[in-house]
Parts: C-alpha cells; sequence; structure tokens
C-alpha cells in the first residue's frame, strides 16, 4: 500500500510475479503435487535411498544453487519502496526530466542502503561509508541515482578502484578484520594516496556512524549533467536531506550494538515503515551553469571535491517517502541491479573519471551477479515504461517475443520497435577533443583545502571523535611506519590534528604544518553547528520492577507516544510488574534480551521497592551508567532518583518538584499524578537534542 492508500505503479505491476501460499498443497516446481517431504525414497525402512526419487532430487539441488555471489561492495543493505514527488515545476528551466519537473507526477522508487565493506552477514554499525542507492521507476524509464552518504569519494579515477577495495577489504591472508577500516592495507593505502584524505576525514568523523538509515544525508557525489529541451546542459550534485535530521551513534556505542543488534539499522528501517513512521528525505539540487565550470577552486570533475553549500546554495526539488517494506528480500533487496548509466531525457553525465569507469562497472557487475543478460527482467528491476527492443534469448530470458523480426532496420515488421520516437533519450551534445594520454589531470591535484575545510567546520565535540577515530583507526595498525606516514599527511590538513593524533599513536609529534591552514569553514559541513531536533521515532526504555509508580510510568510512557517517541517497558523479566497501586504493568521486553545502547534515552520511574531493585541488579546499574555515558537523555522522578545516585551519574539533581535538567538528565521528586508538565517538556526536549554532547563522561566506567 502506498501511504495514501493508493497502490502506484511498480506495487501493482509486482502482482504478477508474487506468489501466495496460503492454503495451497505442497507441489514439486512442475506443478506436481507432493505428499510427503519427510523422508527419501529408499529401498526398504533402513536402505539406500533411490535416484528415482524426483522430488527429494529436485529439492536438494535447487538448495544447492540458492546463493549468488554477493556484491563485491555494498554486499550488506537494506531496502524499501516508496514515492518521489517534486514540490513544484521550477527544475524545467533546466531539464526535460518529467518526475524532476512535474508536481502531478508521483514516480515509485526503491532504495537500498548498504554499507560498504563488509560481507553480506556482517554487522550494520561500523565505520563506514553507507549506500544510497535510488531507482525511480519513471514514466520515461528507470533512472538510478547511485549515491552515498558522503559527499566525496575516496579516489578520483575509477581505474584505482580495485586498488582501494583491495585496501580496505580484510586482510588477504586471514580476511580479517571484518567490515573495518582499521588495519594496515586500508592505511598503507592512505598513506601513499593522499586523493583519499578528504573522504577519509568523512569517514573518521561521526558521519560514518549513522543512528538510523532515516537519519542520514545522501550525496550523489559526481558533477552530473541536467539538459533542457534545447538540449543547453546545466552541472548539478544531488543531496538528499533528511527529515528527521542527520545523527549518529558514538564509537563506544556502534562496537557494543555490532554484537547487541547487528541488524540495527535494518530493523530500524523496517520497523519504522512497519509502523507507518515513513522516512522521507528532500531531493535538493546545486546548480552551476556550463559558464561557470572553471569559476571554481577545485574542478568539478573531481569526485573527491564537493561545492561548498555557502558557495552555491542547495534549491528543494522534491520530497521522497518511504512507504513499502519488501516481501522477500532475496527477490527484491538482494536481486535490485543498481546501474549509474540507467539515466532517463534531461539528465546525463559529465567526464568525471570516477562516473566513467562506473558507467562501465556497473553493468558488468550484473552480468556475473545474476547470471546473465536478462537482470532487468526481474521483478524488482523491471521498469513501469514499456520496454520494445530487438535484444533476443539469454539465460533466464521471460519474454516471449512475438515478432516476426529481431533486427533493425526492417520492413516485415513495420520497422518496428522504432527508434527516433518522439521522448528518446539523445546524449548531450559536447564538443570532445584532446590527444590520447593516461595522466591525472593538474586541476585534481590539490588534496588537501578541502580536507582542511571540513576540519575547519567541526564543532569540538566532533574535532574530537575524529582524533579519537584516527587514534583507534590506526592504534589497530601494526607496521609503525604507516602510521607515521599517515600523521605525515595530516600534516598538510592540519598541524594541531595530526598533533592530537600522533600523541595517542606512539608517533613522534609532527611540528611543522605541511602547509599553511587556510582558515576556511564551511558550517554546513557539520553535524552539530545547526541540528534537526525532534522525538518523532526515538526509543525510550522505561526500567521497572515490582513497586513501580503505575500513574507515573502510564503517564509518562502516554507523553512519550503523545510526541511520536517509543517508549518501551523494560522490565527485569518478561510479563508484567506489580504497580505501588496494586495494578500491574505490561512489560515489553526483559532486560536480558535488549541493550541501553538499542535506545536513544532511559527513564527510571519512582516507586520505592521497584528503585531498591533495579538498585541491586547489575545490569540495570550498567543500563543507566551506559546511556549516561553515551550522552543520551536521561530522566529519573521520586525514587527512581536513587537508582540515577547508585549508578553514579553526576548531575544537578532536583531537590523539590520542580523539574531539573543538567546536560540531558532530567529529574523530579515529584511522582504519579503531581508529575508536573515541566518535566515532560524537559525530558522530550533532552531526547530531541540526540545527545547531550557537553556532558563530561572521561571518568564513567561504563
Ligand atoms: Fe559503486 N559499485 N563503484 N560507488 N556503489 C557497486 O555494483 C564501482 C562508487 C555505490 O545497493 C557495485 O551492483 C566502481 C561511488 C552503491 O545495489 C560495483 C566505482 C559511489 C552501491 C560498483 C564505484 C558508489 C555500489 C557492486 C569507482 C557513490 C550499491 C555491486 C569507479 C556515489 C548499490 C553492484 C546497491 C555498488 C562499482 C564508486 C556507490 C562493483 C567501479 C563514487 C550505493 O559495480
Amino acid at each position: 500500500m502506498g501511504h495514501d492508500g493508493a497502490r502506484d505503479r511498480k506495487d501493482q505491476q509486482l502482482d504478477r510475479d508474487r506468489v501466495v501460499d496460503d492454503d495451497q498443497a505442497l507441489t514439486t516446481q512442475q506443478g506436481v503435487r507432493v505428499d510427503h517431504t519427510d523422508d527419501s525414497l529408499a529401498a526398504g525402512e533402513r536402505g539406500p535411498t533411490l535416484m528415482e526419487d524426483f522430488h527429494v532430487r529436485e529439492k536438494i539441488t535447487h538448495f544447492d544453487h540458492e546463493r549468488i555471489p554477493e556484491r563485491v561492495v555494498h554486499a550488506r543493505g537494506a531496502g524499501a519502496y516508496g514515492v518521489f514527488q517534486p514540490y513544484d515545476d521550477w527544475l524545467a528551466e533546466y531539464t526535460t526530466a518529467r518526475f524532476l519537473t512535474d508536481p502531478a507526477e508521483t514516480t515509485p522508487v526503491f532504495l537500498r542502503f548498504s554499507t560498504v565493506a563488509g560481507s553480506r552477514g556482517s554487522s550494520d554499525t561500523v565505520r563506514d561509508v553507507r549506500g544510497f542507492a535510488v531507482k525511480f521507476y519513471t514514466g520515461e524509464g528507470n533512472y538510478d541515482l547511485v549515491g552515498n552518504n558522503f559527499p566525496v569519494f575516496f579516489i578520483q579515477d575509477g581505474a584505482k578502484f580495485p586498488d582501494f577495495v583491495h585496501a580496505v577489504k580484510p586482510e588477504p591472508k586471514n580476511e580479517i578484520p571484518q567490515a573495518a577500516s582499521a588495519h594496515d592495507t586500508l592505511w598503507d593505502f592512505v598513506s601513499l594516496q593522499p586523493e583519499t584524505l578528504h573522504a577519509i576525514m568523512w569517514l573518521m568523523s561521526d558521519r560514518a556512524l549513522p543512528r538510523s538509515y532515516r537519519m542520514m544525508q545522501g550525496f550523489g557525489v559526481h558533477t552530473f549533467r541536467l539538459v533542457d529541451a534545447n538540449g543547453r546542459g546545466t552541472f548539478v550534485k544531488f543531496h538528499w536531506k533528511p527529515a528527521l535530521g542527520t545523527h549518529s551513534l558514538v564509537w563506544d556505542e556502534v562496537q557494543k550494538v555490532a554484537g547487541a543488534d547487528p541488524d540495527f539499522n535494518r530493523r530500524d528501517l523496517w520497523d519504522a515503515i512497519e509502523s507507518g513512521n515513513f522516512p522521507e528525505w528532500e531531493l535538493g539540487v546545486q546548480l552551476v551553469p556550463e559558464e561557470d565550470e572553471f569559476a571554481f577552486d577545485f574542478d568539478l570533475l573531481d569526485a573527491t571535491k564537493l561545492i561548498p553549500e555557502e558557495q552555491v546554495p542547495v534549491r528543494p526539488v522534491g520530497k521522497m517517502t518511504l512507504t513499502r517494506n519488501p516481501d522477500n528480500f532475496f527477490a527484491e533487496t538482494e536481486q535490485v541491479a543498481f546501474h549509474t548509466a540507467n539515466v532517463v531525457p534531461g539528465i546525463d553525465f559529465t567526464n568525471d573519471p570516477l562516473l566513467q569507469a562506473r558507467n562501465f562497472s556497473y553493468l558488468d557487475t550484473q552480468l556475473i551477479r545474476l547470471g546473465g543478460s536478462n537482470f532487468s527482467q526481474i521483478p524488482v528491476n523491471r521498469p513501469v515504461a514499456e520496454v520494445h527492443n530487438d535484444q533476443r534469448d539469454g539465460y533466464g530470458q521471460h519474454r516471449i517475443h512475438t515478432s516476426a523480426t529481431s533486427y533493425n532496420k526492417n520492413s516485415i515488421s513495420a520497422n518496428a520497435p522504432m527508434p527516433g520516437c518522439p521522448g528518446a533519450f539523445t546524449h548531450y551534445t559536447e564538443k570532445v577533443e584532446g590527444t590520447k594520454i593516461r595522466k591525472r589531470s593538474e586541476s585534481f591535484k590539490d588534496f588537501y583545502s578541502q580536507p582542511t575545510l571540513f576540519w575547519n567546520s567541526m564543532t569540538e565535540v566532533e574535532a574530537e571523535h575524529i582524533v579519537a577515530a584516527f587514534r583507534f583507526e590506526l592504534g589497530k595498525v601494526n607496521d609503525r611506519d604507516i602510521r607515521a606516514r599517515v600523521v605525515d599527511q595530516l600534516r598538510y590538513v592540519d598541524l594541531d590534528l595530526a598533533a592530537r593524533v600522533a600523541a595517542g599513536i606512539g608517533v613522534p609529534a609532527p611540528t611543522e604544518a605541511g602547509r599553511p591552514n587556510h582558515g576556511r569553514t564551511s558550517p554546513a559541513l557539520s553535524q552539530l553547528s545547526d541540528p534537526v531536533t525532534g522525538v518523532a521515532t526515538r526509543k525510550v526504555a522505561v526500567l521497572a520492577a515490582d513497586g513501580v509508580d503505575g500513574a507515573g510510568v502510564t503517564r509518562l510512557v502516554e507523553d512519550l507516544r503523545a510526541r511520536g517517541a517509543i517508549p518501551e517497558v523494560v522490565g527485569l523479566t518478561d510479563g508484567t510488574v506489580r504497580s505501588d497501586d496494586g495494578g500491574t504493568v505490561d512489560v515489553d521486553k526483559a532486560l536480558p534480551t535488549v541493550a541501553s545502547v538499542l535506545y536513544d534515552a532511559v527513564a527510571v520511574p519512582c516507586g520505592a521497592d521497584s528503585a531498591a531493585a533495579l538498585t541491586r541488579d547489575g545490569r540495570a546499574l550498567h543500563f543507566v551508567t551506559e546511556a549516561f555515558k553515551h550522552g543520551k537523555a536521561i530522566a529519573g522522578f521520586g525514587a527512581g532518583l536513587d537508582v540515577l545516585r547508585a549508578a553514579r551519574i553526576g548531575a544537578g539533581y532536583a531537590e523539590g518538584a520542580d523539574p531539573v535538567e543538567d546536560k540531558g538528565v532530567v529529574t523530579t521528586t515529584a511522582h504519579g499524578g503531581d508529575l508536573p508538565s515541566g518535566f515532560f517538556d524537559a525530558f522530550a526536549d533532552a531526547i530531541g537534542k540526540h545527545r547531550a554532547w557537553a556532558r563530561k563522561t572521561d571518568d564513567v566506567a561504563a
């Protein structure tokens, strides 16, 4: 179902392929009903099995062939369907692409998020780039915007992609470490290839640790080209901005979530859509007229550079909403095949050498991954636009072409299917001239100005996280020369950064900058300088044991729900807990099955017996302490404050009913029906800020 109840064209098209097994008889692949599937056909009860058992042979043979190669990069992902709709038609001045310019047009989409380095079964929460690949099923054919959650990439020329990927993937000798960049080969590569530094700064930043796929920006990365009805081109960069804002986990939390819930980001996306909290992004564009191609101090064709938003503003185009989970992970999320060369009229390429290589690679990789040239017929990949051509046969051909001809030109079929019909894609006319040469353009050679811009734009908290990330990653590198070479490169980004990193990894402190810091900033690069706040879909644990303040819990849970948050009562065991008013409170989750790191905030209600039981339970104390360590909003009321004190949560506690908020810790001595509304407001406010970054927690043992 679409979010407005209407089923979009793609959803309807998929009905053709959906299989519903309800109330059906078990059959073979040939449709023959099977009487018994638990035992093989054998010569006697204890005898050898018989070749003649076509059912079991077919069953096992199919099973033997269930696996296909995982994606060579971006193997682990999660996908969903949705819709895109432009706000108005202002972009029509620049492009003929209908789906971007006709506000009456709703275009179905499929979006696949992914991590890059890890295998298909690796954890979601690792330090990595996230893929952000959107397939628009437009009326003019499929358009794929295959982007990432960073606006820049690690290399400039696709020729380096296999080198880079081999470096970041696990070490060849033992396939260790899984889904992690903290090892020698990656940092060896970085130290020798300074073009990586800008994306490396992003990778060391909080951007690499998204709280949710729903709280992540997306970027097309390359400079693409919009083309208007007269064939005039305009350079364009694509941006996706999440309605919930851009928010990250902290590193300690990331590592623990990887164990507590390896599917953390997947589950979050799935649950949000199932519960009707449809994730939303705004598509925006930065436009650069062709005359201004050389107006920047970097090359627009260089994918390791971004256009600062302060220089070229991001103009809103439309909204994408994810509304439907797939029916089958393999059929849809695994078999979806993106390709940067899937463009529609009005959108074209530039000579970015990374993009050009991608335009080769994505088609090629699907041929091996999906087993042949007919993968575009797989339901998730099929356009809603009509497909007619003379391409024939091949493995897995599903279409029955009835035409008498399969060539063009022909007279027998009146030259159908016909090229050159209205609405046909025509390549942008560009004059190209040059000497055949294998050489990196001189205009690509400033590797340091933008990493410096990124560093300068961070708040102090973000900068601290970057330093800690470098220390962690390089601290895992065995070869000390590699550590030193990376620090040497960081001198060219910023001397202070290099010195702070060096101090943590046993490398002599550098004393001289590689080059002076230009001092420029771009506030839009910081996640914390102007964050979007709000409690919507935030998960809040309410710790409870027998004797809990029933009225207080009910009011808190109802208040959080009314604000769009997701409260869960976490008990020492599952079932119910007795409340102080003689009733019961339902437990949503038992403490042993969850962890503090799976929640955005925690509340400890009143109830003397409940508080005493929680204080005696090390897991409950750890739950609260860890939330405090990770900067999360914490609320305590009445006797619940005893638990916070026992957890040694350093905060200015309320002395009376008037709520006190101290760096995300919200307290009141009131309880039950006396809880003041200001307490609920202050807690919601603290949750909405995502984390209390000003809280100092270095001495917290968690
Ligand atoms: Fe990809 N990339 N890539 N990439 N990429 C793939 O295609 C490749 C690059 C991105 O959810 C592969 O179907 C080359 C930039 C995403 O299915 C492969 C180069 C960006 C996804 C491939 C790049 C991306 C892929 C692996 C350098 C951000 C996952 C399986 C020239 C703008 C799509 C597949 C999905 C997947 C090649 C660089 C994003 C091998 C050669 C830059 C989001 O074709």
